[in-house]
């Protein structure tokens, strides 16, 4: 089999310094053998090499296309998730906790499985692929880890087309990779409204979970609580907060106060309006809360009992934040961490 026709079946390890991936991962003896390709800390992303006949005995088959696979170990649940075919192995992409690792570390002991090590694994030439690897670790999310390794492929022409352009064009394209920030660094965004405007009702509707109590008495939320969505492999945080407008008692202010302070953290406020009330918080992205309430109301509406409202403000939510990135053409789409684009910049320049 060609390396371009394994590549195929791995669609985003597809890059030219992810060969050298493959063909170490082909050489090595395939029994029960796994290896770490992430290495461990806090990253919201592991990624696992396992032999075929090692993933056919953990997850009872074999693995022939992309898929979610949930791993259990003596009953107890793991991690859902993603695996693709490749070579003569398959990836796991697992959620990057310690807990997680040290699941997937146990079961693997369990099926008497042994560590490769593969010293030459990430070793390319190419140095901008070189720091795509060394960034992977700290990318949160699939979309992350995508659009980073495209940049193993990608990243030298993607300076080359940069220096190029006209002063202005610049600008708009280094505005759009700065977008890769939240790739890293996950964007808060804060609820806000008037008290019963649905906000937590919204928060436990986009995160699928009751993170907060709901209900028609005013003023029932009196904490700023976070919950975490994921859509199109891009991880939001969303925090509900307290209610405005409810006057009362010295407590509501001081809970208010708090909320407050935590919307000046955040990199979004999204202003919940329901019926019969008007927008009143400046620079917020708005939506018409309880739209199911008032169907002529003026949009965008939102409704937690509509799930496609749901998943379009998820999809306004993602193109807020990395739009402007995902607009570009796939070869220009590069997910550096921020404070590394200079560095880069330079290094490019000279090679
Ligand atoms: N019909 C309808 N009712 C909703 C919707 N969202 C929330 N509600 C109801 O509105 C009431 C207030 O909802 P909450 O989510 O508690 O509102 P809140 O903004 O968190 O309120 P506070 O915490 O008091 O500020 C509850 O009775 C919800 O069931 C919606 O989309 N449609
Ligand atoms: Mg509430």
């Amino acid at each position: 089999m060609t390396e371009s026709k394994r590549l195929k079946n791995f669609p985003w390890l597809e890059c030219d310094a992810g060969l050298n991936l493959l063909a170490s991962a082909n050489a090595m003896s395939v029994n029960f053998t796994y290896h770490w390709l992430s290495s461990p800390g806090s990253a919201a992303l592991a990624l696992l090499w396992l032999s075929r006949p090692l993933f056919a005995h953990l997850f009872h088959k074999p693995l022939t296309e992309p898929r979610l696979v949930v791993w259990r170990h003596e009953h107890e649940e793991i991690d859902r998730a993603l695996a693709w075919p490749g070579g003569d192995g398959c990836v796991l992409s697992l959620h990057g906790g310690a807990a997680t690792r040290a699941g997937a570390q146990a079961a693997l002991q369990a099926a008497g499985a042994c560590p490769q090590s593969v010293p030459n694994l990430w070793e390319t030439t190419d140095p901008l692929a070189r720091q795509a690897f060394a960034s992977l670790p700290a990318i949160q999310g699939e979309l992350g880890a995508k659009l980073l390794l495209a940049c193993a492929t990608h990243g030298q022409a993607a300076w080359r087309h940069y220096a190029q352009l006209s002063p202005e064009k610049q600008k708009q394209l280094a505005h759009a990779w700065a977008q890769a920030e939240h790739l890293y660094q996950l964007p808060r965004i804060q609820l806000w409204g008037v008290v019963n405007a649905g906000k937590s009702s919204l928060l436990n509707a986009l995160c699928g979970q009751t993170l907060a109590a709901a209900g028609p008495e005013p003023g029932l939320t009196r904490d700023v609580i976070e919950g975490r969505l994921e859509h199109a492999g891009f991880v939001l945080r969303l925090f509900d907060a307290p209610g405005t407008g409810h006057g009362g008692d010295e407590l509501d202010h001081t809970a208010l106060a708090l909320a407050e302070r935590w919307r000046a953290q955040a990199d979004l406020t999204l202003e919940l309006v329901p019926p019969g009330a008007v927008a009143r918080c400046p620079g917020a992205l708005v939506v018409y809360s309880q739209s199911d309430r008032d169907p002529q109301r003026r949009q965008p509406g939102i409704s937690v009992h509509d799930a496609d409202s749901l998943t379009r403000l998820k999809q306004v939510l993602v193109e807020h934040f990395v739009g402007a990135l995902l607009a570009l053409p796939p070869a220009l789409r590069v997910a550096w961490p921020p404070e590394q684009l200079a560095e880069i910049a330079s290094q490019a320049a000279a090679s």
